[in-house]
Order: C-alpha cells, then sequence, then structure tokens
C-alpha cells in the first residue's frame, strides 16, 4: 500500500515552488546620516564598474574623495552595517574621521574584474603603452571615466574630486596621475605599491617574498576571493622547508594555474617586466599636473620602496614647492589610519597617526577640495628615538655620506681599522636559515598580529645565532641622528656562486630602561633590507659570484629619520637568509631560482671584510 502511495503520489505533478521574498524591498533607514548608493558606471570600452557612494545626508557643493580597490567596495564601506557614516567607514583605507568631519562624500569602487566588477582582472593592470597591456584600458582611464561620471551625475558635488587609498589602492591613486582628468584636484597614495622588484611586495633587490603566495590565489583565483589559501602547515616555516624552492612550492599549491604567478617565476630579474611597470619611473616620464602627498610608513612590512621612491622621482618637477608633499610616519603598513601610539613593542609617547590625519592630511584635502588654508610643510617627518614630528623642506635631509665601518672585535666606528685585511665569518646553511620572526612563522595578515609589525620585533633572538655578525658601537656619550637612506657597502666573499646578504642597522636599547623595563637591551631595527648577490654587477642580468673573492655590493637600506640616544648603541647585523618570507638563496648559481634543485642548496662560508684596503660600511645619513 506504501509503495502503491507513494507511486501514485510520484505520478501527480509536483506543485511549483513558492518564495516569500518580496520583488523589491525599502529598508528602514531612520536616523541614518548618510545615504548609500550603489551604481555600475560605464566605462569607455563597456566595462561596468561597481561602484559605492556614501553621501552625507544633506550634502550640498561638497567634495568627493574616491578609492577604487581590489579588495570589496562594499564590505569596505560596511565594515560595521550602520546608520552613522563613520562607523560604516572605519577600517581599511578609511581615514573616517576626517572623511567625515570634512564632509565629503565617499565614493569606493571595485577594480576592473574583482568583486561586482565587470571586465579583466590584471594584478595592478599595467599602463596603456608600458608594451604589457594589449588593450586601451587601464586603471588610468578606468579612473579618468569614473571621475567624468561622479562631476556629471552627483548634483551633491562642488566637482572636485581627490584620489587617497592604502597600498594596491595607494597604486590607483597614483595611476590617476597619469593624464588626469581636470576635476581631479588632489591624490594621497599611502604606502603604494610602486615597484615590485626593486622593494615593494613582490621582491626586494632581487630576493622573492614568496609569503604573498596566498595573497596571489586568493586574489586571483577567484573574482571575490572565495578560495582561501591551504597551507597545509601551521607553521609555513614548514610548508616553504618541504617544498624545497618557491617554484616548487607554487606547483605543489596549484600556484601554477595563475597568470601572475607564472609571470613572477617567468621574471625573476629587473627586466622590462618590471621597469616597464615601476610607477616612479612612469610618473617622472609624466607633467606634473595635480598636487600629490606621498605616504610613507618607515616601518612598512609591505610597501617600504614606493612612497620615498615616488617623491624622489617627482619633488624635480615641483619647481614651485606647491605640488609634491612627503610624509614618514613611525607606521607599519597602513598605520596612519588606525591607532598610532606604538607599533609592536616600540611606543611613540603619543597617538601619531591621529595627529597626522588632523594637523596633516585633513588641512591637505581641504586645501585643494574646498579652498581652506593649510600650513603643510613640504616633508612632515616623525623623528623616532626622541618622537616628534618634524616640518622638513625637503628629503632627504642629509645625503649617506658619513661612513660606519664594521670593525674587529665586532664593533663599529666612524674610522677605518688599522692593521691587515680581516674577516668576520660564518657559515651560511640553507636546510637552517635565519628566520624573520621566531617560529612558529604564521601567514601574513592582521589577525595573527606577528606580521602587522614585524619590522620593530626584538633583534636578539638573530643575534644569537652563529650565522648571525652583530656588530657593536660603544654606549653613546651624545646623540647621533640620521635624516635619509643609509646605504651599504658591503665587501664579502662566499664559497658559494650565489648568496642572499640581509642587513640590519639597529638602536640597542640601554640595559636598563627606566618605566617599561622589559625593553632593557631591547633591538631596535630602525632599517632593514636584503640583497640577491647575483644582481651584484646588473639588476636585469644576473651574474654567478666568483667563489672565495671579496666582492662589493652596495645597496641602499629603507628610508630612517631616527635619533640614537646618549646611552644606547648603534648596532649592524648581517646574515644571509631570511626565511621564509624571502625564498632561500641555493648559494648555487642556477638560471632561475624559483627552479632550483634539490641539490642546488648547498651551505657556504660567508666572510665579511672588517679591516684591510676594502672593509665593510654603512654610508649613514648623519646629522650631527
Ligand atoms: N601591498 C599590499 C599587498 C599587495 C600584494 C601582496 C600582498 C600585500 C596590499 O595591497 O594590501
Amino acid at each position: 500500500a506504501m509503495l502503491a502511495a507513494s507511486m501514485a503520489f510520484g505520478a501527480m505533478a509536483a506543485p511549483p515552488d513558492y518564495d516569500e521574498r518580496p520583488a523589491k524591498v525599502e529598508p528602514y533607514r531612520e536616523g541614518w546620516n548618510y545615504d548609500r548608493r550603489l551604481v555600475d558606471i560605464t566605462m569607455r570600452d563597456g566595462v561596468k564598474l561597481h561602484t559605492v557612494f556614501l553621501v552625507p545626508k544633506g550634502a550640498r557643493n561638497a567634495p568627493i574623495l574616491l578609492t577604487r580597490t581590489p579588495y570589496d567596495a562594499e564590505k569596505l564601506t560596511s565594515n560595521v552595517h550602520s546608520g552613522n557614516l563613520i562607523a560604516a567607514l572605519d577600517g581599511y583605507d578609511n581615514a573616517a574621521d576626517i572623511i567625515v568631519a570634512g564632509g565629503y562624500i565617499r565614493v569606493i569602487q571595485d577594480v576592473r574584474g574583482k568583486y561586482k566588477s565587470g571586465g579583466g582582472y590584471v594584478m595592478n593592470r599595467p599602463l596603456v603603452g608600458s608594451g604589457l597591456n594589449p588593450t586601451q584600458v587601464d586603471d588610468a582611464t578606468d579612473t579618468w571615466d569614473t571621475i567624468d561620471w561622479l562631476v556629471k551625475n552627483l548634483p551633491e558635488s562642488n566637482g572636485r574630486v581627490g584620489t587617497l587609498g592604502i597600498s594596491y589602492d595607494g597604486y590607483e591613486p597614483l595611476v590617476a596621475l597619469v593624464n588626469p582628468h581636470p576635476a581631479l584636484k588632489v591624490s594621497v597614495p599611502m604606502n603604494p605599491m610602486v615597484d615590485g622588484w626593486r622593494g615593494d611586495d613582490w621582491f626586494h633587490n632581487g630576493a622573492f617574498r614568496q609569503m604573498n603566495a596566498d595573497y596571489i590565489w586568493e586574489q586571483v583565483a577567484t573574482t571575490d576571493n572565495s578560495d582561501p589559501f591551504w597551507w597545509n602547515s601551521r607553521d609555513i616555516y614548514d610548508a616553504f622547508m618541504r617544498a624545497g624552492s618557491a617554484g616548487a612550492f607554487g606547483r605543489i599549491h596549484g600556484l601554477d594555474q595563475i597568470g601572475f604567478w607564472r609571470k613572477l617565476t617567468e621574471h625573476p630579474a629587473y627586466d622590462t617586466f618590471w621597469q616597464a611597470q615601476a610607477m616612479d619611473k612612469i610618473l617622472a616620464a609624466q607633467p606634473l599636473k595635480v598636487p600629490v602627498m606621498l605616504v610613507h610608513s618607515l616601518w612598512d612590512q609591505e610597501d617600504i620602496y614606493g612612497a620615498p621612491a615616488v617623491y624622489a622621482a617627482l619633488k624635480p618637477k615641483d619647481t614651485a614647492g606647491d605640488m609634491v608633499f612627503l610624509t614618514l610616519g613611525p607606521w607599519h603598513h597602513g598605520q596612519e589610519i588606525d591607532d598610532g601610539t606604538h607599533s609592536g613593542n616600540i611606543s611613540w609617547d603619543q597617538d601619531a597617526a591621529k595627529w597626522w590625519r588632523w594637523h596633516v592630511l585633513a588641512p591637505f584635502l581641504a586645501h585643494y577640495l574646498k579652498d581652506e588654508p593649510m600650513d603643510v610643510a613640504p616633508v612632515t617627518a616623525f623623528q623616532s628615538g626622541v618622537n616628534e614630528w618634524r616640518r622638513l623642506n625637503a628629503w632627504p635631509e642629509r645625503p649617506a655620506a658619513a661612513r660606519l665601518y664594521l670593525k674587529p672585535g665586532m664593533s663599529l666606528g666612524f674610522s677605518p681599522a688599522e692593521g691587515a685585511a680581516e674577516t668576520a665569518d660564518y657559515v651560511s646553511d640553507p636546510a637552517h636559515p635565519v628566520t624573520f620572526v621566531p617560529r612558529p612563522v604564521r601567514p601574513t595578515g592582521y589577525d595573527d598580529d606577528h606580521w602587522t609589525d614585524w619590522l620593530t620585533t626584538d633583534q636578539r633572538n638573530a643575534a644569537a645565532r652563529p650565522d648571525v655578525l652583530t656588530f657593536t658601537s660603544e654606549v653613546l656619550t651624545a646623540p647621533v641622528t640620521i635624516a635619509g637612506q643609509p646605504v651599504v657597502h658591503l665587501s664579502a666573499s662566499t664559497s658559494g656562486t650565489d648568496s642572499d646578504w640581509v642587513v640590519k642597522l639597529i638602536d640597542v636599547y640601554p640595559d636598563e630602561t627606566p618605566v617599561r623595563r622589559d625593553m632593557g637591551g631591547y633591538q631596535f631595527a630602525v632599517g632593514m633590507d636584503i640583497f640577491r648577490g647575483r644582481y651584484r654587477q646588473s639588476l636585469s642580468d644576473p651574474k654567478p659570484i666568483t667563489p672565495n673573492a671579496p666582492l662589493a655590493y652596495s645597496f641602499a637600506l629603507p628610508p630612517a629619520n631616527h635619533v640614537f640616544l646618549p646611552g644606547h648603541r648603534i648596532m649592524v647585523q648581517v646574515q644571509s637568509s631570511w626565511f621564509p618570507l624571502y625564498d632561500r638563496n641555493p648559494q648555487t648559481f642556477t638560471p632561475n631560482i624559483f627552479f632550483a634543485k634539490p641539490q642546488d642548496y648547498v651551505k657556504a662560508t660567508q666572510k665579511v671584510v672588517i679591516a684591510g684596503p676594502s672593509e665593510s660600511y654603512i654610508e649613514l645619513p648623519l646629522v650631527n
């Protein structure tokens, strides 16, 4: 009987589904202080870009602040689904306090090919005319078309647009400067991606920043970043060490499916692929039409190269001195819109981000977008050590000229060592690389906080290793002030045929410190960077290193605006790996390190010259 009934039921036509969802809803918005609008703006090639508008209630003659992002415009503008704009905006890219106080119309747009925008996605889409973009559209044309739509379709606006953003979103205000729309009145690139090979996200002087693997997968594999990268290991040190080379890691994790990953592996050297995209080079060749403030974080763990490089490229064009501005803040990547009281264990004795937002960013934007007066110095630079903001007329304040020598007795001094040639030696073993932070190493990100402030972590962990050379000055009896980019001049040999050199300039705190007793002896890095030895003679044409011959390696450290206080010491550390942030140098020259074979990874004896005709030194931009 049951079977018969079910068969009979099956034979009946199933009733149509029903749906309780209304065709359209009018959400309750009583008390909201802004209107939220979603518009898909059509670009010149017909592609529609998804754009979020947050228009303060009653806005009239209000300027527009535009951010273009690959990180989900809708998410960025509803971090707290709130009727109060300052809450909705709070988070990445939004200096919410001064945007709301300034009465700006906030516009955030998904870049082409991401989230709800149409079109194709290309990581930092190269500009039309770069030789790398086969189309007639790029982020510059998309920005132009967007601004043109905004000023023609936003009756609440005063027809003036500013662009600002952090990181990738800081790259966008830079490309907006190429053939800028006439309504673009100011640009504030914050911690921008500028040159992915020299010193921003992808490489530093040729050493590959492999820990961005998850970002590349999540950013490119899906339009909405919906497929999380699977590390298959809690301590990603193990994930990378087990794989061997970065290329092998990519193959294991499916990254070969990603076009951008393949481009990285095909362009390990500073070739045209990288040089044609370098925004400092591109903007150096452009007329200066829009006032711009480059915003740099002195402890930027992601884009520590870009802002100073663009400033150096543009400043010579600013003959009247009123178009190109620079901020150097005591921040990690993007911290300028957050709590600026400290970076990791280092306290700034004030909220250095809030001060900057209200005393520099707010008047700077208001001047160009609302004709308000401003008194912003060409360079606003935080002087760490004394922890005070400085108004400077130019940057660097001093050229790197004072030689701090690495000397016998693992000492440092401003005069070279006398006597016969001498070296300080260590064995660099790729099977036991120096880590950039203590293990377990977690993925980059802002949940596990070791990544955000890792540049200010205590360097004593490294100093304790036999494969890290540590040179230390006497206790200072007078301040030593630097204001510029130190330049490393290492004279060193390796028993291998390739090698990485990591050099760190460190402020060593007194053994006993008041108030913050835990900071006694802290080794606070003022500037650190890595250089891949194969590029010693040419960044674009790598060559094997002659084994066991002392050779010269020169490279700049990031900008520093620091006072080594009396009672402190200056320290320099030298090592040959920085894992797993950077891929390991096998220390055997191979055509492409991405595809080094297990047998290429060999121990090498490193000898740093510390006395004799070619001893090593760091040129410091010494103020006193
Ligand atoms: N500069 C950040 C980033 C870019 C690429 C890889 C990893 C990080 C950023 O845009 O947030």
